[in-house]
């Protein structure tokens, strides 16, 4: 995604604007999937008879919000500004009010009985003769989000006409956290700085919080942690309470209560206290006074979340004391005002000796937590990863969440991509999620099945509270998440929050429709892709269940295969010369897979039975077994990275067709997002091919990894200024090597001739861009200038490495034998205009 000059931007910007009809003009995406764009006219000849009057009941400032969200949806999409009234028993109406305020209108009608808070009521009916809908909830939330599902069905095209549709939430936590900082960086975080904090406070200028609050209320979620679970206290002084009172209030009149995430030691580091024990009366009484200054600012204030014990952050164990102490100890601060406290159940050791086969960091939720089921209050939450790892491209659902019958747990899904391509890569991670979701994880042998998307919401064990919380950490960026395409991700978090029975084809169709526009070609073009592409992100970085395969010390993002291993952290896949995979049996490994419910179990004891998806996760076996496909091990890590490389190249392909059918903003925006893709695909395809052959010495049967036609190493030109240099990891760089430029030269130059046929080629040059620098690089063929381009993308590392790698593809290039082929590179700061090879194809044009 490498930024054009801003002038650029604005003529291009500026000439779309005025070429292009209303509907294709540029967008920022800063309106997500409430744009509201113009229906086309068959479309709005389903609407005609629609009310032209909007009644609200009540006056709060939540009704206000559904009132204000109804014109505006209503006017945007059909081009009908509706006029507020109050109630008469006279002409047309949306009306919109509680439970309690229809009944004192009062209405005759019959009224749902069965509504939970938050859940809502939209019927059309006919009140003295006159057609109305009425969106009637228990709450006035529930109002609000029934407006926006009534928005939803018109965007959809769906009819109006006899509507009586009566929704309630799954489960009563549908929260969102945010891993902000005060000085206003993200951790995990890919689309800018954050909305919320800037220089170690909150920001003046809140627009965009309540922008973000409008997108979470039209999914039904109703709280959001705004800081970093790494939580700084400074959050807690009384400087900064009244400011996070600004935030409450911004999201105040979009029904998201506000939560902060808090450290352990804060009575401690900013309390003036001597210790931070939880059964010391004197930190139990620094809670409660907290607290208590906290919701006199912020009277409908949520709760907290907690990180403790975990990467370093100080917890119970400080003194001694267990998670129970703890989480139960602030618990119980908040509990008179009905604040909940969420215990984070990603506690492990990251000092474990990888020496020993027995040890295993998955087993570290269950060992922790199990043994306190039954100890925790009512308003404890536990929030337990998805899976046993870390948000690993896949993963098993974690066996905590079959093993506690006592204990409110809520699942925690991450949206923001931080093992799933950063919001560069698309990955649509909805199947990923419904396939935990609807895990069974045999829980209870009385209940029959019991999805863990039931036990998380406290369904099957009778449970006060629980559900769903998304690691969101949106950003300033417009697009909001660093990607246009990844705010499916945030969209299908929240609808699955509110109903996790949806399928992830439903809500991809709602996603692209309400994104996009209902132009056929579009939607099933960009569902299509949306739906494949976790299993390509998955094919062509950890596929068998190797987990990502990452720098996981680092920066989580490019290929580094041993980065796992020989460390203290825990995820290892312990690939040798003789084989690949955790042996978590109970048999022979590290007993994790006793964790699980004795059914489960059983089905993963077994190397026969355990699905080829979650392999390597359980089981260590030589490269050459058989998977239930029929390939070998080996075989099919070669395959899976060919493939998901094409499906990359293809998505690159499927959305070239989209050109004019979209606003050319978000077409170009995504296009640059798609060609870098599918050469950092390439990347990862070549990196884990490469260290595979090397180590297992078993070739590829397809012949494919280790042999690159049409490439040209660096190493293989004449070099001018350049030299060449190792790479780490090696397999991040084509032969383990790179020509880098000398720091000090103005230009390096390599060159190399031309000995295939001639014809038209596409000339493919993997360079490093790190993000030191903007090194410039030119290409010459037969003495003429080709290209020339930047290398100033911001790419998360200063390293000449697999995160840095990078692909730029020129096109449609004459090239007869015998021709000179010339790559000239301008170093730029610590950007040293480093490249791997250059690979010519047959132009694809
Ligand atoms: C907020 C992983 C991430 C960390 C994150 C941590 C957590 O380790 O890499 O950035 O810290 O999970 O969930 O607490």
């Amino acid at each position: 995604m490498r930024s054009m000059a801003p002038g650029a931007l604005l003529v291009i910007s500026l000439l779309a604007f005025l070429a292009a009809p209303a509907s294709l003009r540029a967008q920022s995406g800063i309106d997500a999937w409430l744009r509201y764009a113009p229906l086309d006219d068959s479309a709005k000849l389903l609407y005609k008879n629609l009310p032209r009057r909007i009644i609200p009941l009540g006056s709060t400032a939540l009704m206000r919000s559904a009132q204000q969200e109804l014109i505006r949806g209503i006017r945007g999409m059909l081009g009908v500004t509706l006029q507020s009234g109050s109630y008469v028993p006279r002409g047309d109406a949306f009306i919109l009010g509680t439970l309690a305020e229809v009944r004192a209108a009062p209405l005759a009608i019959a009224l749902p009985a069965d509504l939970d808070d938050d859940g809502y009521s939209i019927q059309s009916l006919t009140l003295a003769s006159h057609p109305c809908i009425l969106i009637t909830a228990r709450n006035d939330r529930g109002v609000l989000f029934g407006v926006f599902a009534l928005l939803r069905r018109i965007a959809l095209g769906q009819p109006l006409a006899e509507l009586n549709d009566r929704q309630n939430p799954y489960a009563p936590v549908r929260w969102v956290n945010q891993w902000d900082n005060l000085d206003g960086s993200i951790e995990r975080g890919y689309g800018g700085r954050s909305i919320f904090f800037d220089s170690g406070s909150v920001r003046s200028d809140l627009t965009r919080v309540g922008d973000y609050a409008r997108l979470l209320a039209s999914l039904g979620i109703n709280a959001c942690a705004i800081n970093n679970v790494n939580a700084d206290p400074r959050i807690l002084t009384p400087e900064f309470i009244p400011q996070l009172a600004r935030v409450a209030a911004a999201f105040r009149h979009w029904g998201v209560r506000l939560a902060v995430a808090v450290d352990f030691s804060s009575p401690k580091s900013i309390g003036g206290l001597d210790t931070f024990d939880p059964l010391d009366p004197r930190v139990s009484a620094w809670w409660r006074n907290k607290t208590q200054e906290i919701y006199a600012a912020i009277p409908d204030f949520a709760g907290f979340v907690l990180k403790a014990d975990s990467e370093g952050r100080l917890g119970p164990s400080a003194y001694a004391r267990t998670h129970a102490d703890a989480s139960n100890m602030i618990a119980r601060a908040l509990k008179p005002h009905g604040g909940l406290l969420f215990y984070r159940g990603f506690v492990y050791d990251h000092h474990l000796d990888w020496r020993n086969l027995k040890n295993d960091r998955a087993r570290a939720a269950y060992d922790n937590f199990q043994p306190l089921d039954g100890q925790f209050d009512s308003n404890v939450i536990l929030q337990i990863k998805n899976g046993p790892i870390d948000f690993q491209v896949r993963e098993p659902a974690s066996p905590l969440f079959g093993a506690l019958q006592k204990t409110n747990e809520a699942i925690e899904l991450q949206i923001t991509q931080e093992y799933t391509g950063q919001a560069r890569h698309l990955c649509f991670l909805v199947p990923m999620w419904k396939e935990v979701l609807d895990f069974d994880a045999h829980a209870s042998s009385a209940a029959g099945p019991t999805p863990v998307k039931a036990i998380v919401a406290g369904k099957i064990f009778h449970l006060p509270s629980g559900g769903f919380v998304g690691v969101s950490n949106v950003g300033a960026d417009a697009n909001w998440l660093g990607n246009q395409l990844s705010m499916a991700n945030l969209y299908g978090f929240g609808r699955l929050a509110w109903n996790p029975d949806l399928s992830a084809n439903e809500i991809v169709d709602e996603w692209t429709r309400m994104t996009f526009g209902n132009n056929p070609h579009v939607t099933t073009t960009i569902e299509a892709m949306q739906l494949s592409s976790w299993r390509t992100y998955e094919n062509y970085t950890g596929p068998l269940g190797l987990q990502t395969l990452t720098d996981i010390t680092g920066n989580h993002y490019g290929p580094s295969v041993e980065a796992s291993e020989q460390n203290g952290w825990g995820q290892w896949h312990r690939a040798d010369a003789d084989g690949v995979g955790m042996d978590r049996t109970v048999a022979t490994g590290t007993g994790y897979i006793g964790q699980y419910q004795p059914a489960v179990a059983k089905l993963y004891e077994s190397l026969a039975d355990t699905p080829d998806d979650l392999l390597l996760f359980f089981h260590h076996v030589p490269y050459t077994y058989v998977l239930h496909s029929g390939k070998t091990v080996i075989q099919q890590i070669y395959d899976s990275h060919y493939q998901g490389a094409e499906a990359a190249d293809e998505y690159v392909r499927q959305w070239k067709s989209l050109e004019g059918l979209i606003d050319d903003q978000r077409y170009s925006e995504i296009l640059m997002q798609l060609e870098y893709q599918a050469g950092a695909a390439q990347v990862w395809r070549d990196a884990i091919c490469n260290w595979f052959l090397r180590v297992s010495g078993i070739a590829d049967e397809k012949g494919r990894a280790g042999h690159f036609p049409g490439r040209t190493e660096a190493e293989a030109m004449a070099l001018d200024g350049y030299s060449i240099e190792d790479v780490t990891p090696w397999e991040a760089a084509s032969a383990g090597k790179a020509a880098v430029c000398a720091r000090q030269a103005v230009t390096c130059s390599a060159e190399f001739r031309f000995n295939g046929s001639a014809g038209s080629y596409d000339l493919d040059v993997e360079y490093f861009d790190t993000n030191n620098g903007a090194a410039k690089f030119k290409l010459f063929v037969g003495g003429r200038l080709a290209d020339t381009w930047l290398a100033d993308d911001h790419l998360p590392t200063t390293k000449i490495d697999g995160s840095s790698s990078t692909r730029h593809r020129i096109h449609t290039i004459p090239l007869s034998p015998g021709d000179e082929i010339r790559i000239e590179g301008s170093p730029d700061g610590g950007d040293r205009a480093a490249f791997d090879y250059i690979e010519i194809h047959p132009a694809s044009n």
